[in-house]
């Protein structure tokens, strides 16, 4: 196979962004079908792109026999079908987060996938593709800094889109963290607690803003989590580890410093999360495309077509998190209810 064809479906800001991506930075792949609920805005994006089609039914683009993989930007409500389609067609398909919007049905994407015996989805948890995280990755790994006993997290967004409730925080926002706190100490969340402390005032009516989340893992280690998604400022994310030979930390976001004539010093902050994970977004996609092309080249006998987290990682994410909304509600810790791995996927 020359280049890899891929249909996106959903346009909106993600979406368009991963078109964009795909059309100019990432080698080996195509977009030839776009598809979005407000039609034209499909229509106008195909007709900016040689060779691309707009088609109306996001079950026909995944069928499309001219797509060989499928990008997911969606609403999350409509995941689990476009998943199941993909896994029916036997599409390979990156699927930004959430799997989908509660545990039975993620569980059950991830059976529906057990049982074909490849790997197919790939969950589109870009932290996991930044260069600092894949450092600080690195470094718990080599063993230097001993056991990781800590996690300290801020998530910071200046502002959120109309609508944003409390429980978006946490299926949102927070859900970044909880996919960060697996990926660094490679085990599951086993509880997690939301407190609310006071409000900022310039929140929206009813939106619970900031929220600190305590998670525990399996093994006991502490993860908190500052949320503070209306700050005004811009967007800003850190994260320490802290262990038992010395901590290490992540997401200062100064770039350039500047010394200025009036005797301050500063650098600028990425605006939000896009400009932030630009780079993360980008490696993620190349890494996916390369994937996928290895699989196709491996013909009927290969059984990957991922790298990166996997559909159990967005069953995982969406077990915690709803525990995290049981908490919201409470302000009481919520024990993680997840099946065993090995009983499903073999792992
Ligand atoms: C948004 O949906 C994202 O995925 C961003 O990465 C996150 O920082 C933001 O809080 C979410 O609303």
């Amino acid at each position: 196979m020359s280049d890899l064809r891929v249909a996106v479906l959903g346009v909106g800001i993600m979406g368009a962004d991963h078109v964009a991506r795909l059309t100019s930075r990432i080698s080996g792949a195509r977009v030839v079908v776009v598809n979005d609920y407000v039609t034209e805005k499909a229509e106008q994006i195909a007709a900016g792109i040689d060779g691309c089609r707009a088609i109306g039914d996001p079950l026909d683009a995944i069928a499309d026999p001219e797509v060989d993989a499928v990008v997911l930007a969606t609403p999350g409500p409509t995941h689990e079908k476009q998943l199941l389609a993909c896994l029916e067609h036997g599409k390979p398909v990156l699927c930004e987060k959430p799997l989908t919007t509660d545990v039975a049905t993620s569980l059950e994407v991830v059976k529906r996938e057990a049982e074909l015996g490849k790997r197919l989805i790939q969950v589109g948890f870009m932290r996991r593709f930044d260069h600092e995280y894949t450092q600080l990755k690195a470094l718990l790994d080599s063993g230097d800094l001993g056991r990781a006993l800590v996690l300290h997290c801020a998530h910071r967004n200046p502002t959120v889109p109309n609508g944003f409730d409390s429980a978006m925080v946490v299926r949102d926002s927070l859900v970044h963290e909880v996919d960060v706190t697996r990926f660094l100490f490679d085990e599951e969340i086993v509880s997690i607690q939301i407190i609310r402390p006071s409000a900022n005032p310039g929140a929206p009516e009813g939106l619970a803003d900031p929220q600190i989340a305590i998670l525990r893992t399996a093994s006991g280690r502490h993860v908190d989590v500052e949320l503070f998604v209306t700050t005004g400022v811009a967007y800003e994310v850190r994260t320490e580890v802290v262990a038992e030979k010395g901590s290490a930390m992540i997401g200062l976001d100064v770039n350039l410093v500047r010394s200025r004539s009036d005797g301050t010093r500063g650098g600028q902050i990425t605006p939000g999360f896009r400009e932030r994970f630009g780079q993360a977004y980008d490696t993620e996609f190349q890494r996916w495309v390369d994937a996928v092309l290895a699989g196709v080249k491996g013909g009927d006998s290969a059984t990957n077509y991922v790298d990166g987290p996997s559909a159990w990682d967005g069953y995982a994410a969406a077990a915690v998190c709803e525990a995290g909304v049981k908490s919201l509600n409470s302000g009481l810790p919520v024990e993680v209810a997840m099946v065993d791995r090995a009983s499903i996927t073999g792992a």
